[in-house]
């Protein structure tokens, strides 16, 4: 009997010890979720790192070609360059002959961009090892007629 007051007594004062701990310890988990995200964005930001280091490996870079506004079957610019690997070209046609883009030479022989005319754009993106190409319009005649360039690749 007296032992089991004597636990009592004790037990009533861990209790509230442990309920005063636990209300610390609610304090501690939500600063410790609050500190979480950080420690989730970190390998998120590593992950973001990784990916930005893998697309200048892989090159990524944008280019922008015009057709002629006029109507002229040629393109603005007849020389781009970029640095090698993963090229997007972004075609925009003003004219109201219709357009395209694709590239050629060496390994490289790619399908044409989408056909556009009035003002739209076209992206072209292809995977270019260094060396020359030809970007041209795919549109029978067009290439023929004038309506390529010269992409160096480095
Ligand atoms: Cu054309």
């Amino acid at each position: 009997m007296r032992r089991r007051l004597a636990l009592a007594l004790v037990a009533a004062p861990l209790a509230a010890l442990a309920l005063g701990l636990s209300g610390c310890g609610g304090d501690d988990d939500s600063s410790d979720t609050e500190e979480t995200p950080p420690a989730t964005t970190a390998p998120a930001t590593t992950a973001a790192d990784t990916t930005a280091t893998t697309a200048p490996a892989a090159g990524g870079s944008a280019l922008e070609v015009d057709a002629d506004p006029s109507g002229q079957l040629a393109f603005t610019q007849t020389t781009l360059s970029t640095s090698a690997g993963e090229v997007t070209i972004t075609l925009r046609n003003d004219s109201a002959v219709p357009h395209n883009i694709a590239v050629r030479g060496g390994p490289v022989d790619s399908p044409p961009s989408d056909t556009i005319q009035g003002g739209a754009t076209a992206d072209l993106t292809v995977d270019l090892p260094a060396g020359e190409y030809e970007y041209y319009c795919e549109v029978p005649g067009h290439a023929a007629a004038g309506m390529t360039g010269t992409l160096t690749v480095e």
